[in-house]
């Protein structure tokens, strides 16, 4: 029987992927290059400097550490001006019925999320208080497909992962919450995803 419910965050709760699209290309373009959507697909579930370091390697840049850690705050201070226009409500379809239903039914909640803003954007849309635990990029040191984000969440909530159910849109999501023995759904509308338990097109298809 399933006790508690682990969400990723972008891509499954909010759709702030349209932003870090927006702000990774508008980073490649000052450094006079540009990447695909297919490219931007790889990043998704992936960390801050783990997706810097993927684009510059698409545009055959090397570049300092220093440097490194200059451009991925720039891209994060673009990010945040795009993620300052959210407002309360700003939820992908399905988002505030379920978080309700599962309270009401006694499941505990948590957020698995790679991303360092996850808090931010929890309270920004105005659905931080549905969850009993946040784990998020500030917090980990494995990023997915590492199961390290999800084993914690699990272990906040004090549940066995094997009572734990994930919702991901990444693969490499999907690839961690099964390394950490968990089921998982994959919130995945244009069928791309592979070795989840089951699959939705959006947070309306769930049922308890
Ligand atoms: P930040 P998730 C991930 O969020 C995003 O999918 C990924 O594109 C992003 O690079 C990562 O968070 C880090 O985000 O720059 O805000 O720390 O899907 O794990 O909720
Ligand atoms: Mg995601």
């Amino acid at each position: 029987k399933v006790e508690a419910v682990i969400f990723d965050l972008d891509g499954v709760l909010v759709d702030t992927a349209v932003y870090h699209f927006q702000a990774w290309k508008r980073l490649a373009k000052e450094l006079g290059f540009d990447f695909t959507e297919t490219e931007n697909e790889r990043l998704k579930g992936v960390s801050r400097i783990d997706s810097l370091r993927l684009i510059l390697n698409w545009a055959g840049r090397a570049v300092s550490s220093e440097e490194e850690t200059r451009l991925a705050t720039l891209k994060n201070s673009w990010y945040l001006e795009l993620v300052s226009t959210m407002k309360v409500g700003d939820v992908l379809p399905g988002t505030e019925d379920l978080l309700l239903n599962l309270k009401k039914a006694g499941k505990k909640i948590a957020l698995g999320s790679a991303s360092k803003n996850a808090q931010l954007i929890l309270e920004k849309v105005g659905i931080a208080h549905y969850f009993d635990a946040i784990i998020d990029g500030n917090g980990v040191r494995q990023s997915k497909p590492h199961p390290e984000v999800f084993l914690r969440g699990a272990e906040a909530l004090r549940i066995p992962p094997d009572k734990c159910v994930v919702f991901e849109d990444a693969q490499a999501g999907i690839d961690a919450a099964k390394a950490a023995g968990m089921k998982v759904i994959a919130v995945d509308s244009y069928n791309v995803l592979n070795d989840y338990d089951a699959r939705i097109n959006n947070l309306i298809e769930v049922t308890l």
